[in-house]
């Protein structure tokens, strides 16, 4: 291994979704990473409680994809899939159709969440439109929602700081349900809360102000993540399902950080029982070895756009340079593969358990004020310091970088979700190392 220089001059690299002076005035860089493990600047080993961005499932570093990325790029470095194909854009997704659930098996590639979520929301028009009801544009998607960030994702998106600067430019016809969040009914739920199914029932109030005829898509994510862990009340997803079902409105699950074995299942849609219209997802796709993110749509949304166009005519205008890009979908045959020869899904079904006692272990650390967990995913929401919102997470996210543990934070909540090769052991070290810090934040 070559070490490089150490970096002097930070100033170019303008950061996203980071305090950037306050980042570069104390900067935390790493530098490798192998399995469970980040190695920071300064030499020390970091237990990796956030799977990098929610995304790494299988682990850092894994050879399998780095050799299939390596092959691929020595043998087809780029190909383009307007017009022109390449045989493993085709492969890739027939294996990602396998692990979604039955009748979503037709696989539109992007690069990334954000553009998984445009993709979606413009199929959702495309197919009404194709069915002579293009009338149907409105979209609905759910406060404190997470759908990334283009002029889709943040319109039907429901995080306040993300839609406020832009907010002049925002989709026109869009509407939010309710979030679910409700600390005195919930706190402390292991699983899914038992208060709350009957917040699906806002959509019915939402369908009444706009009528049914003029609304396309619901989208929500099954599991919020980027908000700060917000799990759907038992019955409440069902209950979405059958009043989009009744007004003829697509059901899309933003599964950017459900996919991929992260609650114990190929998908949350599947851990859940409850099967959607179209599935976004990207991140663990392919490990997050290579930016690639994809959507998955029923065989009717499919074929209705695709026969409803004359012969010899494109039927959906959209598309990325890079969608299918040969070492995106060569890392995700990798990736898939060694998911299921691994037995990855099922071991976070199995680690769940563990992973649930670990983090409500944290319930009566200082500050604490709210556990919540499902799968491989927790939310530990803190007391917000007086006239300081989201100061003492950030002391506590640095202090347990400090410490050895890398874990994200949102407001005044840290996020764990690590990949899904963790044992008992780091699992337990993890939240034993975050309770400690908190007993030193002020
Ligand atoms: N939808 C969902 C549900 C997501 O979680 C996106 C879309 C956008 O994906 P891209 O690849 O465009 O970033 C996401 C991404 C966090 C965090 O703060 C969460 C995400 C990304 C980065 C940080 O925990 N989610
Ligand atoms: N901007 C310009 C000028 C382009 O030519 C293109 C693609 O050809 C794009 C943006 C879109 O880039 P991508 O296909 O990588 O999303």
């Amino acid at each position: 291994m070559t070490s490089r220089p150490v970096i002097d001059d930070l100033s170019s690299f303008w950061m996203p979704f980071t305090a950037n002076r306050q980042f570069k005035a104390a900067p935390r860089l790493l530098e490798s990473a192998k399995g469970m493990y980040y190695r920071s600047s300064d030499g020390r080993e970091v237990l990796d409680g956030c799977a990098g961005l929610w995304c790494v499932n299988a682990g850092h570093g894994r050879e399998e994809i780095i050799a299939a990325i390596t092959e691929q790029l020595s043998t087809l470095d780029f190909a383009p899939t307007f017009q022109m194909g390449h045989p493993l854009a085709f492969e890739a997704a027939a294996k990602v159709a396998e692990l979604m659930p039955a009748g979503l098996d037709r696989i539109f590639f992007t690069n990334s969440g954000s553009e998984s979520v445009d993709t979606a929301l413009k199929i959702a028009l495309a197919y009404h439109r194709s069915r002579g009801e293009g009338q149907r544009t409105r979209l609905i998607g759910r406060e404190r929602g997470y759908h990334g960030v283009g002029f889709g994702g943040i319109s039907v998106g429901g995080i306040a700081p993300n839609r406020k600067t832009f907010s002049g430019a925002l989709l026109p016809a869009v509407d939010h349900l309710p979030h679910t969040h409700n600390l005195e009914h919930n706190a402390f739920s292991k699983g899914q809360p038992a208060w709350g199914a009957h917040l699906a029932e806002e959509l019915e109030r939402i369908v009444t102000l706009h009528d049914a005829s003029t609304i396309a898509a619901v989208i929500v994510e099954p599991v919020a993540g980027s908000t700060g862990v917000l799990i759907p009340p038992q019955g409440y997803l069902q209950k979405l399902r059958e009043i989009c079902t009744k007004h003829g409105i697509l059901l899309i699950f933003d599964e950017v950080i459900t996919g991929f074995g992260r609650i114990g299942k190929a998908t949350a849609s599947e851990y859940f029982g409850v099967t959607p219209d179209l599935i976004t997802m990207a991140k663990a796709i392919n490990n997050a070895a290579i930016p690639m993110g994809a959507v998955a749509a029923s065989r009717t949304i499919h074929d209705t756009i695709v026969n409803s166009g004359a012969q010899g005519a494109i039927e959906l205008f959209h598309g990325y340079t890079y969608s299918a890009h040969p070492a995106a979908a060569a890392a995700a045959v990798a990736t898939l593969d060694l998911y299921r020869r691994e037995g990855l899904f099922e071991r976070a079904a199995t680690l769940a358990p563990t992973f649930e006692a670990a983090a409500h272990s944290l319930r009566n650390a200082k500050h604490v004020k709210d556990v919540r967990n499902l799968g491989m995913i927790a939310g530990v929401e803190l007391e917000p310091r007086e006239g300081a919102p989201g100061a003492r997470a950030y002391e506590a996210f640095v202090k347990c970088f400090e410490a050895g543990v890398l874990v994200r934070f949102t407001g005044d909540i840290l996020a764990f979700s690590p990949p899904l090769i963790i044992d008992e052991e780091q699992i337990a070290h993890l939240f034993k190392t975050v309770g400690e810090v908190l007993a030193t934040v002020q």
